[in-house]
């Protein structure tokens, strides 16, 4: 038989150690609890804009151009009316007449080929004094009304120095000129006014001023 050594442990229960060290830190721990929503927060800044859209389909043709032009006449029937009606106005405040004619004197300021062109819009004419009867109507006619001239169907446009009246008929037997007239002053003046006293001078053409008409008896 080898010998063998042979330990025997004896436990005996002695006295408690001193506590040891602190062990290393450990592991994080699994994540808490989702805690309760918090309160609502300021509202933030407007975004910028977006985007532009897609265009929009065409709309309906436009059905307004024969309404227009329905307009536009409505404007100009007015305006004649308009016209009229003045004229008239004019007519009831006074006419003059003699044995074949009536004049009437219009308050609105022309010059002359508008003034005629106006006259031959109602069937008459500038007023062309033919003989010192008719002559003499007209200026008590503008005499009463406070007139101091008014322009009368009489020019020489067609041939400088050669008067006529205003519908071409020649000035063969009456004339009324003031003294030193006719003078074409300033080599201007190719048309004729009548002055209270009912002479004539010759004038320029495209001054406005108040003017008479004539219509024959016959015609009105
Ligand atoms: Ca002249
Ligand atoms: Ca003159």
């Amino acid at each position: 038989m080898t010998e063998e050594t042979c330990t025997v442990q004896i436990l005996v229960p002695g006295l408690k150690g001193e506590p040891g060290e602190k062990g290393p830190k450990g592991a994080p721990g699994r994540p808490g609890r989702v805690g309760p929503p918090g309160k609502i927060g300021i509202k933030g800044d407007m975004g910028d804009p977006g985007p532009r859209g897609p265009d929009g389909d065409p709309g309906a043709p436009c059905e307004c151009t024969p309404i227009r032009k329905m307009i536009g006449e409505m404007d100009i029937v007015v305006a004649q009316l308009f016209s009229e009606l003045k004229f008239i106005k004019n007519a009831v405040a006074g006419i003059k007449e003699t044995d074949s004619k009536v004049y009437l004197l219009v308050k609105e300021e022309k010059r002359y080929t508008d003034a005629e062109r106006h006259c031959q819009a109602r069937g008459g004419h500038l007023a062309m004094p033919k003989d010192e009867a008719a002559n003499t109507a007209l200026a008590g006619y503008i005499a009463a009304e406070g007139l101091s001239r008014v322009y009368i169907g009489v020019h020489d446009l067609d041939v400088e120095g050669v008067f006529t009246y205003v519908d071409r008929s020649p000035m063969s037997t009456f004339s009324k000129w003031r003294k030193g007239e006719p003078n074409n002053a300033y080599d201007d003046e190719d048309c004729a006014e009548m002055v209270a006293s009912g002479e004539w001078t010759d004038v320029a053409c495209h001054p406005t001023m108040y003017f008479v008409c004539e219509f024959d008896k016959e015609a009105v």
